[in-house]
């Protein structure tokens, strides 16, 4: 048994993480590709345990294909400032893993009895006729470790995408897929299967179906999964009234998703009143669906306790704050013409996202910003363009009133302009930042001081 060891470097690393805070809008983490997140509220906190999606190369994993050799978690008190925790697991920390097999696929995570579990899918060592994917179990006093790793996978079951579940009566499940969607109860060491491996019945027969996430509201039981009704994934769900079913299949969470990423995978959490679905998309790597990234959109439910589909935004959930830099081009709404999103940097697309304006009243529109209750005196904009051009920033409309007007300077380069606030109201505001003329402008971000 190998504890993941807090040596010079993690512990470096781990203050560094501590300070970076991440961003508001979708995708919530953008400075690395995250996958499947699994999503728990621990001690008044969110904590995801995503996949960490890198790309293969030569001597590193299957290029082409998934490539993810540990794992981070990241927290936040508000869903809208998120820290990284660091590396919790990786696959040279775990004795039964393969080391070479770049296989942590989809985690989770629950809490029992002051432990944390943190269970995960992996490429097992070949021995005998072992083989294939395991689940496995990391234990931590801690929601952000040090975790530490089982020397064996979990007996008697083989497959990916583990979800623990705890019942009101203190019964543990584990679900986990392999083609089939599977389900077994749990020791109260949350380390052992209780019982038999049984199959859950009649979830759709065609398509693959994979991500078990289980949550209960109201005394019923929701068994959600990523499945394959047409060409690629879209989050379904099936209702009973126990843990291991029976089950109907009730509808759909969420569509296919618009870039044709071929996955997706979710977890649904109530935090602070609201229901959140977190899933994922390949916005930071449209060329390729095998680096993803994290979203997360509110989820609303029927008075019949059936879920309302989720359409994916990029504006994601919570208040910015004016002082933030806001990210406009995670836009709530824009005008149909003359407003279009391009990536800053075409070879790193980690540095983000930037929104081009080009007709006379283009406009785009970013919801709930926090403009406080201090008297902000001056807006700062980084922007760039070739043709010269003013800016309107209005409130809640494009009629609504101005808060302030920029001139753009003509140049090649990023500029950060300032000019004064005219009309400042204290308050939570949709912001709406117009273009007066027929310019081509270009934005980064806006901020107010
Ligand atoms: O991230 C690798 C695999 O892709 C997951 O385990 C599946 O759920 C799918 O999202």
């Amino acid at each position: 048994m190998r504890k993941f060891e807090l040596n010079q470097f993690t512990f470096v690393a781990f203050f560094i993480f501590m300070a970076n805070n991440l961003f508001a809008q979708n995708p919530f983490i953008q400075d690395q590709y995250t996958a499947d997140p699994s999503a728990r509220v621990f001690e008044g906190r969110v904590y995801v345990y995503p996949s960490h999606d890198i790309l293969a190369e030569e001597g590193k994993g299957r290029p082409g294909w998934f490539c993810m050799e540990d794992y981070h978690v990241f927290s936040s008190p508000n869903l809208t400032e998120w820290t990284d925790h660091g590396v919790i697991v990786s696959q040279n920390n775990v004795d039964w893993v393969d080391s070479t097999s770049y296989s942590m696929w989809a985690p989770d995570c629950i809490y029992r009895n002051g432990k944390y579990y943190f269970y995960f899918p992996a490429g097992v060592k070949r021995t005998g006729t072992r083989r294939g994917f395991s689940i496995g179990v990391a234990v931590s006093d801690k929601p952000y470790g040090p975790f530490t790793p089982q020397p064996e996978p979990i007996e008697n079951v083989r497959g990916i995408d583990p979800n623990p579940f705890i019942d009101k009566d203190g019964q543990a499940y584990l679900y986990w897929s392999a083609r089939n969607i599977y389900v077994a109860k749990l020791k109260e060491n949350m380390l052992e299967l209780a019982s038999e491996p049984q199959i859950i019945e009649n979830l759709p027969e065609k398509g693959l179906k994979e991500g078990p996430y289980m949550f209960e509201r109201n005394g019923i039981y929701y068994l959600t999964y990523p499945h394959v009704e047409n060409k690629t994934e879209r989050l379904e769900y099936a209702i009973g009234d126990f843990p291991m079913g029976p089950f109907k299949v009730t509808g759909v969470i969420m569509d296919e998703l618009p870039s044709g990423c071929w996955t997706n995978h979710q977890s649904i959490i109530e935090f602070k009143s609201q229901w959140y679905l977190f899933y994922h998309n390949n916005d930071m790597s449209p060329q390729f669906d095998k680096n993803r990234s994290s979203m997360i959109d509110s989820l609303f439910f029927n008075q019949d306790g059936t879920i309302k589909k989720v359409i994916p935004t990029l504006r994601g959930v919570g208040l910015t704050d004016a002082s933030q830099k806001i990210q406009i081009d995670r836009y709530s709404y824009k005008s149909d013409k003359g407003v279009s999103i391009a990536f800053l940097d075409t070879l790193n697309m980690f540095a983000g996202w930037k929104a081009k304006l080009d007709t006379t009243n283009a406009w785009i529109q970013y919801n709930s910003v926090n403009l406080g209750s201090h008297n902000l005196k001056s807006i700062k904009v980084k922007a760039s363009s070739k043709t010269g051009g003013a800016l309107q920033i209005r409130l809640n409309k494009t009629d609504g009133p101005m808060l302030a007007e920029v001139e753009i300077p003509k140049g090649d380069e990023w500029d950060i302009i300032n000019s004064p606030v005219s009309e400042f109201q204290p308050g939570i505001f949709n912001l709406v930042i117009l273009l007066k003329d027929n310019k081509n402008v270009e934005i980064d971000w806006i901020s107010f001081e």
